[in-house]
């Protein structure tokens, strides 16, 4: 009945699950699956590059480069809205280059991919219900210099090299401006997207989709923040202008002459492998960077641009901070926190009150791992800021989307697929390929419930295109009698979502051995999106799938067959 090591592992994980459900503290990465710590790096299969050695990122001296903020994107004029011609739209052009940046004072400088010139690139900023366009423009030689897997659908080796598509992660755009995977585009040509920003202010990020080499191509950089803000945000005198900064973490692992390291297989013309984990922790394009603050409060928009890696944040001395804002906007009130989980994607804003700190240091860390320092300066002059003087104890209200409100329940499975060797190969939503017809065809402006039935052994954080959601719940189940014959069995009752979970959402960590159920509403546009794991290794290896939002009419035409067939 043991099917793969995987399967074990999701089994023992389903235990965890019972363990948590009866209260038992967690926070251990076993909870979620396997990942490296940063001291000590996956680094399987790297003997096909010898030649290359790795640097040790932990022993670069600390807190010795100030933390880059991404500057703004500048606005390159208007041009007329697809919507009406008459109306003038702010005109964004970003290019994609090649360049190298020094990630540290001790290091050569990276080569890198970049949006605009920098990594990450700049911050996009626009107040809700202002649209913009964005020609992104792909300048990159047309070599990739990290090691494309042919072997992966739609990475063949009768594609070009170096594709690009942009993604703004978190919008809401109509379908031709998602950045749909295989909507790339190659060296010397460009595309120009429209974002109606019509969704509540928050932090979205935008970064590279290409179909089968997106973990490359955002592993070479190409990634940058995204902000909407709102009237009503801005009204309640939250940290703003130079004490609002966004955050942008990542892992990546360097050569001894600074240069990316990105892990192969030990198989001759599949260079795939299943995760990434760097021993270098990078902040907004620094390794180990300080920050000088005033003591006063902040607001940092952290957001997790990591291949695979989760970040475990606290700050030191178990200091207590507040999340203010999950991945699509403020939560419903502020929740005090002493450690912060994000899965890749997920972002989540927090104020850290530095008062009193006047002339101290306090690192954000990664564990046991330093990651950045803040150092609290000694107050200069009085206050002149409108900041409220204390945290608002309600942002805003967000009513719990009723389970009556669904009209159906989709059960998908998640699940990985392993070689003789027990080498994780291929990841599958649903047990489905890519190319395989749609599945998923939810009815615009209809409630449905997706349940993600975790059969692997690693957390998997899920990402649904378009929409926002609210996470329902997570339930341990029997993943062996799930294997034996798709019955879904609970082994114990189903765990709420934590207090800092319950905004609005883009993305989900589905936990091994659990059932993660998550409420949506498919609002916006009718046409094809993507759901997929935010795992860029998985997503690049079919643990991705297109669906389609369908118009009532073409729902009640394609349903009318089926259900003459019930009757006959
Ligand atoms: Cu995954």
């Amino acid at each position: 009945m043991l099917k793969t090591r995987r399967q074990f592992l999701a089994l023992a994980h389903a235990a965890g699950g019972v363990a948590l459900a009866s209260g038992v503290a967690f926070r251990t990465s076993r909870v979620f699956g396997r990942q490296a710590d940063a001291a000590t790096t996956s680094m399987r299969g790297m003997e096909q590059a010898p030649q290359r050695q790795m640097l040790n990122a932990m022993t670069l001296t600390r807190f010795v480069d100030p933390l880059p903020v991404p500057a703004l994107a500048p606005s390159d004029g208007t041009r007329p809205s697809p919507r009406s011609r008459k109306v003038q739209l702010p005109y964004y052009r970003i290019e994609m280059t090649e360049f190298a940046a020094s990630l540290h004072r001790d290091v050569a400088p990276t080569r890198q991919w970049g949006y605009g010139g920098s990594v990450p690139g700049p911050t996009l900023e626009t107040r809700s219900g202002q649209g913009l366009l964005i020609e992104w423009v792909n300048k990159l030689p047309r070599k990739h210099f990290l090691p494309i897997d042919h072997t992966l659908h739609g990475a063949g080796a009768d594609k070009p090299e170096v594709r690009t598509v942009a993604h703004v992660h978190g919008a809401k755009a109509p379908p031709e401006s998602d950045g749909y995977p295989e909507s790339w585009h190659t060296p010397g040509q460009s595309r120009t997207l429209y974002y109606p920003n019509e969704q509540d202010a928050s932090t979205l990020w935008y970064h590279d989709h290409a179909m089968g080499i997106t973990r490359l191509n955002v592993f070479a950089g190409l990634f940058g923040a995204f902000i909407i803000r709102d009237p009503a945000q801005l009204a309640l005198n939250l940290p703003g202008g130079a004490f609002d900064i966004p955050i942008v973490l990542y892992d990546r692992t360097l050569d001894r002459e600074g240069q990316l390291l990105y892990p192969v297989s030990a198989a001759p013309g599949a260079p795939f492998v299943s995760e990434f984990y760097g021993n270098a922790i990078v902040c907004n394009g620094k390794i180990f960077p300080y920050l000088e603050v005033q003591p006063r409060r902040y607001r940092f928009r952290l957001l997790n641009a990591a291949n695979g890696r989760y970040f475990h944040l606290t700050l030191t001395g178990n200091r207590p901070f507040h999340q203010i804002s999950s991945d699509l906007g403020l939560l419903q009130s502020p929740v005090e926190l002493r450690s912060l989980v994000l899965f890749p994607a997920e972002r989540g804003e927090i104020i850290i009150d530095f008062t009193g700190l006047d002339g101290q240091e306090v690192q954000l860390r990664n564990d046991a791992d330093d990651i950045l320092q803040f150092r609290v300066l000694k107050k200069q002059q009085p206050e002149t800021s409108t900041e409220a003087a204390a945290l608002p104890p309600v942002l805003r209200s967000i009513p719990r989307i009723p389970e009556s409100q669904s009209v159906r329940e989709r059960l998908l499975t998640l699940s990985e697929h392993d070689d003789a060797a027990g080498n994780s190969m291929q990841m599958l939503l649903n047990e489905s390929h890519w190319d395989m017809p749609v599945t998923e065809n939810p009815v615009l402006d209809s409630t449905e419930i997706w349940s993600f039935v975790n059969l692997a052994g690693d957390a998997h954080p899920m990402h649904l295109h378009l929409v926002r959601f609210q996470v329902l719940d997570r339930r341990p189940f029997d993943v062996f009698a799930y294997n034996a014959d798709k019955s879904l069995v609970y082994t114990g009752p189903a765990v709420p979502p934590a207090a800092n979970e319950l905004g609005w959402k883009d993305t989900v960590r589905a936990d091994p051995g659990m059932v993660t159920r998550i409420i949506v509403k498919f609002e916006g546009y009718t046409g094809r999106y993507v759901w997929h794991c935010h795992l860029l290794e998985h997503e690049d290896n079919e643990m991705m799938r297109p669906y389609d939002v369908i118009s009532p009419a073409r729902a009640r035409a394609e349903r009318a067959p089926s259900s003459n067939k019930k009757q006959a």
